[in-house]
């Protein structure tokens, strides 16, 4: 029996939330980590978790707990390497123990992550079985070789990378996420989003086969694998009586590409007499008014469209694979079912204008969603837009080792601007972004006439005060 400990970085509140939102973001337990330490319990090892997210605490906190294990794992998104790192050195400091790093920045650029002495070992692409067979033969140096997806420095110091690990064909033979391991009280979905709590999150798929530019699928490549209905009907069961879910977010990326695997699980769940509301995410092309009107019986209460722009040139330019035609159908017949729509939308793609961004907001506006987000794009390593914003010149392409960056929307300063733009030309264009579509009569009386309670007052207080607040700043 190996003893593993998995660390989810620490981010401070306004790293995490920016500019003053502290109340309205989501604390939700790492779904990456919780199945990579699931199938290392099944294989009897021991194992512990910390979430300096959740758990709130500093970098030397977490050194001082890092005694005593035989390996560490750390998981690395771009928008926290930097603290990734920082956490490898600060285990470092404390013990040898050997520091492996997992997630989508290091499965993005191992290379560039096996450069920081402080990591020993990188598991690219998904984690589970790679970094089981790494714990099961750390003793045995002579197998590490044979092990696929790891990425490491050998007794020379010579990188070496052992080639890709075909991706799991079965998802159903993963074990439940060990969410037991996780400091379950401390997490919260955000009050905007629904009073109800705890509510907790799902991953049903993985592997998306369309191409959007901005987007990093090198950890569950282009075939979309799934959950049965079954498997996933018994995990939101088990989430309910384990731990007391009263609300379940659907954290695949296009929940519906399999319509009938959809209608099955709402079938399942009515069946069932499940009585849990849950949320999703999906393509405006992957989605009818039957199938909707399917979800909304078994209990769907909001789905979120990934729209990007409104601009057709720009559209198409990050290979989104819909029209504007689309969108306005689906958000039309979301709302005709009655489930909230969510509009997710970015500024700044590479080679947008003014103009396009004019447009995104018309667009916005015209398509009327219950909520809309605009995100700045932060060019990701591992995607097109990085590599098109590398050829303009001026982009610096390691940002992630001199920031954390703030996780929503209002970013004091761009991490890509542009060509033709000024930074704080992009700025005022995300600002006005908010400010016309929530500060519109239309959306103010929806908002009002939204009120049922003393709880809907509270969370329009909170998301009018993080937006005052953002301007405030800026
Ligand atoms: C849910 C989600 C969120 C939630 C996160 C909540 C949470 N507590 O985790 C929220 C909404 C907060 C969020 C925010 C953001 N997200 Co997000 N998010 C996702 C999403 C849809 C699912 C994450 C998930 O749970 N996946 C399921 C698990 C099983 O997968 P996983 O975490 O990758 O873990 C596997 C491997 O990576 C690996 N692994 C992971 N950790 C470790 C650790 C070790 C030690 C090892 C060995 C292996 C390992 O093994 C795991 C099992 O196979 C992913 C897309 C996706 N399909 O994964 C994007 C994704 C992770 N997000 C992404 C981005 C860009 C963001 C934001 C920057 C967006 C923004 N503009 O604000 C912010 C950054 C937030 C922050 N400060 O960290 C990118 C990350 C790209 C990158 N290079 O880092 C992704 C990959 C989307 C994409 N395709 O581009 N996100
Ligand atoms: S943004 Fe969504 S639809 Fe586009 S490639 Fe990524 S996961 Fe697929």
């Amino acid at each position: 029996m190996v003893k593993v400990l998995l660390i989810n970085p620490p981010l401070s509140k306004n790293e995490l939330y920016a500019r003053g939102s502290e109340e309205s973001a989501s604390i939700l337990p790492p779904l990456g980590l919780a199945y990579v330490a699931a199938v290392l319990e099944k294989a009897e090892h021991s194992v512990e978790v910390i979430d300096g997210i959740a758990e709130d605490i500093s970098l030397e906190e977490i050194g001082k707990r890092t005694i005593g294990f035989d390996a560490i794992g750390i998981i690395s998104l771009t928008a926290f390497a930097l603290r990734s790192h920082q956490t490898a050195a600060e285990v470092k400091k404390n013990s040898d123990v050997p520091v492996i790093m997992g997630g989508p920045h290091p499965t993005a650029i191992p290379f560039e992550v096996i450069k920081d002495s402080n990591v020993d070992y990188v598991v690219v692409g998904e984690g589970e079985y790679t970094f089981l067979e790494l714990v099961d033969n750390l003793m045995d140096k002579h197998k590490i070789k044979d092990i696929l997806g790891l990425v490491y420095r050998d007794e020379k110091g010579v990188v070496v990378f052992n080639g890709s690990r075909p991706l799991l064909q079965n998802i159903d033979e993963l074990p439940y996420p060990a969410l037991h391991l996780f400091p379950m009280e401390k997490y919260k979905n955000s009050e905007i989003r629904s009073a109800r709590q705890p509510a907790l999150s799902i991953m049903t798929s993985r592997g998306c086969a369309f191409g959007c530019t901005f987007c990093n699928k090198k950890i569950f490549g282009k075939r979309f694998r799934a959950h049965s209905a079954k498997r996933v009907v018994d995990e939101i069961e088990w989430l309910m009586k384990e731990f007391g879910a009263k609300q379940i977010a659907i954290w695949d990326e296009t929940f519906t590409l399999d319509r009938q695997r959809v209608v099955d699980i709402c079938d399942m769940i009515i069946e069932r007499g499940l009585d849990i509301p849950w949320d999703c995410a999906t393509r405006v092309n992957c989605v009818d008014y039957e199938l909707m009107k399917k979800m909304k019986q078994a209990g769907c209460e909001s789905i979120s469209y990934g729209i990007e722009s409104g601009s057709e040139r720009v559209i198409k330019s990050i290979n989104k694979g819909f029209t504007k035609q689309q969108v306005v159908d689906a958000i039309n017949d979301t709302r005709r079912v009655g489930i909230e729509t969510r509009a997710y939308f970015m500024l700044g793609l590479v080679g947008e204008t003014m103009d396009d961004m004019k447009q995104t907001i018309r667009f916005a506006k015209m398509i009327k969603p219950d909520y809309a987000s605009f995100t700045l794009l932060v060019p990701h390593p591992g995607t097109e837009e990085y590599e098109k914003a590398l050829k303009e010149g001026e982009f610096d392409d390691h940002f992630w080792d001199k920031i954390v960056l703030p996780e929503y929307n209002f970013l004091e300063k761009p991490v890509y601007v542009p060509k033709g733009m000024t930074a704080s030309q992009l700025l005022k264009m995300h600002m006005k972004a908010y400010k016309s579509f929530y500060f519109s009569p239309y959306t103010i009386f929806k908002i009002l006439a939204s009120i049922r309670s003393m709880n809907d007052v509270k969370r329009i207080f909170i998301g009018v005060k993080t937006m005052l607040k953002a301007e405030v700043k800026s």
